[in-house]
């Protein structure tokens, strides 16, 4: 390190406080500081504001109908159809050949879709799905990786007003299952394999071995052929192959099915407290109104930009920030195929570099795991077209803040630390980059329109710097309507806690822990549920609880999250042998297994640990908290409160030594 970068390195640790660069503020969609205090006047009129971003076919009546809260309804009496606010608007107004999609395969190959084409593909792939019988409100899942076949079937879904509900690749098959019985999903569209790290991946095994465990009859499966001759793959009586189905369709012209702004426009399932992901029903007004308005002010997108959310759109954040909201804009959005580090640990900067990147949002998991390879990879690349960096998923530490703000963003590019959840459907919590003062750690003020408070366990707001927990005492377009066909878990998870049903106040809560400052910017502490984050990715723990304890030899387990370097937080795995099992490595790769077998490689435990007992309660409850000390390496506090006190000492004894 040279002196002169010594030094700035000294300066930035102790900088707590950074203000947008000037040079950002006056090209900024959002640069005036009003209107926090407009949005609160006008509420919830401003939520025009965002519905204006879109095109309806029929104008709304009322922005919000609260009469059946917290069964909220946006924007009543709206119609409109989203595939149509992301392509054909975009066409008829003269952007025909901007670019839409630009997709880097992992191997080097690179595809683009204009406005125009994108339009004409999907048009192709909405009349194959209508010819396949599917009809409005019929499910279509999607278990697809990063390719551009994925928004092509989205879109085709919403132009047809068919729901979707997309898995994630790396899911199992077993979780495709549970997916596909839960939305009684007729029609599955999937792809034969996929590229990870120079290996063809096969992804139809998993997806026909899902198809098994599906209780009711699938009509029709399209398989897209992305590994072309690298995997030979063959296809039984009711499944396709998606180019010959879209060939047959080539130039179909497909009217954009009018849907009211309170129809749904996608499912997502999602990990909660219980074993059973919970089905998150977005729909079509609210949803694309939210995220085309948090992308034009948060994420600062303007048409003639690139724009790059390195997420999976087999999360909620691809959803909202890869497809949704940047075409709702008329942006080009940037998808790329594979990982990081392949072939080089300069992949990202490589992608940003030759398409002159604008805007690049990711997870602080993935700065960790840059910060880790070096700065060498990024200065090796001209990343000067950067104006604005964004993080999602977890918290960020200042450490990493710093470094994405140095290495990244050369100090010239303001950062977003995004905080919102599958459920809210796009940014909560946040600064406005041409607004508002930065503070690494801290995510920000709640955005202008969105009720999002600190509390304590009686719903009082806290004094600034003490902890408690997160709650939105008023809706907002893009909140999750209700869980699929389960009304009642909807407000046993989310209402319950804070209403006070008698007084028709509803209080919604999110399950996350937050500090809030004078200034009123909140700082995410985690989730306060069953609820982990690996990498940025949410997985419950009674999942993966009940997937060990399906491992033949284990009677009993306990799954916490443990601090990780790179991944934020790593699933550790407590568990009791049966009688007559040998508590060895056999045991262990068993019930790795088991875990990856029943959610997928994401949940893979770093560490499952042997022991005789858990740790419990006198009334009999696993004492997580401490199993989580122990993963994190933490002090550990009084254990005399515990049945068995001495099982403590043995596992942080084994963890040690491991
Ligand atoms: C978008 C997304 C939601 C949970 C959420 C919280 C955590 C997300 C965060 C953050 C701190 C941020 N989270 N963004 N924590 N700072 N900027 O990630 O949705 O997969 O549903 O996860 O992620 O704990 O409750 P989802």
């Amino acid at each position: 390190m040279t002196q002169e970068e010594a030094s700035l390195e000294a300066r930035l640790e102790e900088q707590e406080q950074f203000e947008p660069p000037e040079s950002f503020v006056e090209q900024a969609n959002v640069s005036d500081p009003g209107i926090y205090d407009e949005f609160e006047e006008h509420w919830p009129e401003c939520w025009e504001r965002a519905a204006d971003l879109l095109s309806w076919d029929t104008p709304y009546e009322t922005v919000l109908e609260d009469g059946d809260a917290p069964f909220y309804e946006w924007f009543t009496g709206g119609e409109l159809n989203a595939s149509y606010n992301c392509l054909d608007r975009h066409v008829e107004g003269g952007a025909e050949d901007r670019t839409a999609i630009t997709w880097e395969g992992e191997p080097g190959e690179t595809r683009t879709y204009t406005y125009g084409e994108l339009l004409d593909e999907v048009e192709a792939f909405a009349a194959t799905l209508r010819d396949l019988g599917v009809e409005a409100d019929d499910v279509v899942t999607l278990y697809m990786p990063m390719i551009p076949e994925l928004p092509i079937a989205m879109l085709a879904c919403a132009r047809i007003g068919a729901p979707h509900s997309v898995v994630f690749a790396g899911f199992s098959a077993d979780a495709l299952a549970t997916r596909m019985n839960a939305a009684d999903s007729e029609y599955l569209v999937t792809c034969d394999g996929y590229y990870r790290r120079g290996d063809a991946l096969d992804h139809i095994s998993k997806a026909n071995e899902g198809l098994e465990g599906v209780d009711h009859e699938v009509s029709d499966v399209v398989v897209v052929d992305r590994l072309d001759d690298a995997l030979e793959h063959s296809l039984a009586s009711n499944q396709h192959d998606y180019a010959e189905l879209v060939d047959e369709h080539e130039g179909a012209s497909v009217e954009p099915v009018t849907r009211d702004a309170e129809d749904m426009l996608f499912l997502m399932y999602t990990s909660g407290t219980t074993g059973q992901p919970k089905g998150v029903k977005h729909t079509t007004g609210g949803y694309l109104a939210y995220t085309a308005w948090t992308s034009q002010a948060v994420l600062d997108v303007k048409p003639e930009d690139t724009y790059w959310c390195a997420a999976d759109i087999g999360w909620i954040t691809g959803h909202s920030y890869i497809v949704y909201g940047p075409l709702a804009l008329g942006t080009t959005t940037v998808m790329y195929e594979g990982t990081p580090d392949y072939p080089e640990k300069d992949r990202l900067w490589e992608i940003v570099e030759t398409n002159e990147v604008d805007i690049f949002y990711t997870a602080p998991t993935a700065i960790r795991a840059f910060m880790k390879w070096g700065k060498e990879y990024p200065e090796g690349h001209d990343l000067s077209s950067l104006r604005l960096l964004g993080t999602v998923g977890e918290p960020i530490n200042p450490r990493a803040w710093k470094w994405y703000y140095q290495h990244i963003g050369d100090e010239e590019c303001p950062i977003v630390d995004t905080w919102w959840q599958t459920e809210t459907g796009g940014m909560m919590i946040t600064t406005l980059p041409g607004v508002n003062t930065m503070k690494p750690g801290s995510a920000g003020p709640p955005l202008p329109g969105i009720d999002a408070r600190v509390v304590d366990a009686n719903g009082e707001e806290v004094d600034a710097g003490q902890a408690g927990y997160v709650t939105v005492d008023r809706p907002w377009p893009g909140m999750l309507r209700t869980l699929y066909q389960n009304d009642e878990r909807f407000l046993a998870e989310y209402w319950q806690e804070y209403s006070d049903e008698d007084a028709d106040e509803w209080v919604y809560f999110p399950e996350d822990g937050a500090k809030i400052d004078d200034d009123g910017y909140i700082t995410i502490l985690g989730r306060v549920d069953d609820v982990i984050n690996v990498s940025g990715h949410r997985l419950g723990t009674m999942e993966i609880e009940s997937a060990v304890v399906g491992v033949e030899g284990v009677a009993e387990a306990a799954v916490v999250g443990g601090d990780h370097e790179v991944k934020g937080e790593a699933v550790y795995v407590y568990a009791i042998p049966e009688d007559g099992y040998d508590a060895g490595d056999e045991l262990e790769e068993r019930a790795i297994q088991g875990v990856v077998d029943s959610i997928g490689p994401i949940a893979k435990p770093e560490e499952v640990v042997f022991t005789p007992e858990l740790p419990k309660t006198r009334s009999g409850k696993i004492m997580r908290r401490l199993l989580e000390d122990i993963a994190s390496g933490n002090e550990l506090g009084n254990t005399s409160t515990l049945r068995n006190p001495d099982v403590v000492d043995d596992i942080a004894e084994q963890v040690e030594d491991d």
